[in-house]
């Protein structure tokens, strides 16, 4: 049986990683999930796992260099997959240091207590021991807005925010210990992903929450800057093939050609709750295009992100399997159902973070 460490599990891509491989397998494997539970991390995710005798949740920064020494001497572990990280482009711009404290220095502590556990003294390492950095297309800076340029693995890194700034130290670091002590690693950059559990501070939820609240849709700039969205189940798949079928030390891109403008998007996930909503539900009459609000746009706005995924599919034989319309169908569908989690999360520090970021927009 295989142990994975994964760190972040308690977050939006995190837990759903999670979920994903306990349904493909089940008791084939034990996920020991190190979180330290931000604003963004929320057990709820997880709640139906805790049965499991094969789940072990651990709240610890990684960033506190003892706490993962110790997780590490404790389990034996197969394998790493790193999604810890402030996650979030606008807060990285009005508060850029915890996102270099986490994404840069805690992976370096990840990298170097999993080296420290599994190093031999001749400098090689044990079978089967893999550390998967999750990283994001927003290293490589922004593309021209001509729909036929991509991001490809080889593209040079030219972050432009705060957060995509760490994530690029972040990388660089995980490169840095391949290269330097050939240590078994790869990096995964993902486009824009969307689905259950995703945290209302992200573009889809916010829409989603905003509109059923009949509060406005805030579009930054003219609406037009462009994503390439990935359904959330699509990348975990995607994250297990590259662990055990990529080749180590390499970098794989994932993402599935499905590039939206912002504004497309606002004008689907209207149509798409009203088409969802009962005639008789109240929410449904204030859901319009009425709701929509051009506001002051993000500071140092890339314009657009497109993943090329050629490597992923002719390697590995990756592709996603969700299109868009289905996917934003089962994610409004899932919020609509999920009306209590929507609820907690949105309850407390959410309406001062609201406010912060909005009220000046
Ligand atoms: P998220 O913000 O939803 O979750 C991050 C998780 O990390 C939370 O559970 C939080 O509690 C935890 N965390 C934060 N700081 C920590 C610390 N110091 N120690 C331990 N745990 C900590 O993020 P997400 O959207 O699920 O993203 C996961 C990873 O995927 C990140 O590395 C992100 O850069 C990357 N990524 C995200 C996207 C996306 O569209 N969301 C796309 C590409 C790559
Ligand atoms: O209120 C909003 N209005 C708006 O127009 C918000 C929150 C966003 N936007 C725009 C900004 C972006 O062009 O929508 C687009 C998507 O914004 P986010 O959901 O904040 O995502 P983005 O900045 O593209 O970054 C996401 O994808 C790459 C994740 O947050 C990152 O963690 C990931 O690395």
């Amino acid at each position: 049986m295989k142990t994975y460490l994964v760190t972040g599990g308690a977050g939006f891509i995190g837990s759903n990683y999670i979920h994903y491989m306990f349904r493909k397998y089940d008791n084939d494997i034990r996920i020991i999930n190190v979180d330290a539970l931000t604003y963004a991390g929320n057990l709820e995710n997880l709640k139906d796992l805790e049965i499991r005798d094969n789940y072990i949740f651990i709240r610890a920064d990684i960033t506190d260099k003892a706490a993962i020494e110790k997780i590490f001497s404790e389990y034996d572990i197969d394998r790493v997959v790193h999604f810890a990280a402030e996650s979030h482009v606008d807060r990285s711009i009005k508060n850029p240091e915890v996102f270099v404290r986490t994404n840069v220095l805690g992976t370096a502590v990840m990298l170097n207590c999993a080296r420290a556990a599994w190093e031999k003294p001749d400098g090689s390492y044990p079978e089967g021991k893999k550390f998967l950095h999750v990283s994001t297309d927003e290293v490589y800076g922004s593309l021209p807005d001509d729909g036929k340029s991509y991001f490809y693995e080889t593209t040079p890194y030219q972050p432009h925010s705060p957060y995509s700034a760490s994530k690029a130290g972040s990388d660089m670091l995980v490169k840095s210990y391949m290269d330097t002590y050939h240590f078994p690693a790869n990096i995964t950059n993902t486009s824009n992903n969307y689905g259950p559990y995703q945290f209302p501070e992200k573009l889809i939820p916010l829409l989603i929450h905003n509109a059923l609240s009949g509060k406005e849709l805030p579009v930054y700039g003219d609406g037009m800057n462009v994503r390439d969205w990935l359904y959330v189940d699509d990348h975990a798949k995607g994250i297990d093939m590259v662990q055990e079928q990529g080749r180590l030390f390499e970098t794989y891109n994932i993402g599935g050609h499905n590039e939206k403008r912002n504004i497309e998007i606002v004008n689907l996930v209207i149509e798409t709750l009203s088409e969802e909503l009962d005639d008789s539900d109240p929410r449904k009459k204030n859901i319009s295009k009425d709701l929509i609000r051009y506001v002051t746009d993000r500071k140092g706005h890339d314009r657009r992100y497109a993943i090329a995924p050629d490597k992923i599919k002719a390697e590995i034989g990756w592709e996603p399997e969700t299109t868009f319309a289905e996917g934003i169908r089962k994610t409004i569908r899932w919020y609509l159902s999920h009306e209590e989690w929507m609820q907690h999360v949105t309850s407390g520090n959410y309406q001062k973070y609201y406010e912060d970021m909005y009220g000046d927009r």
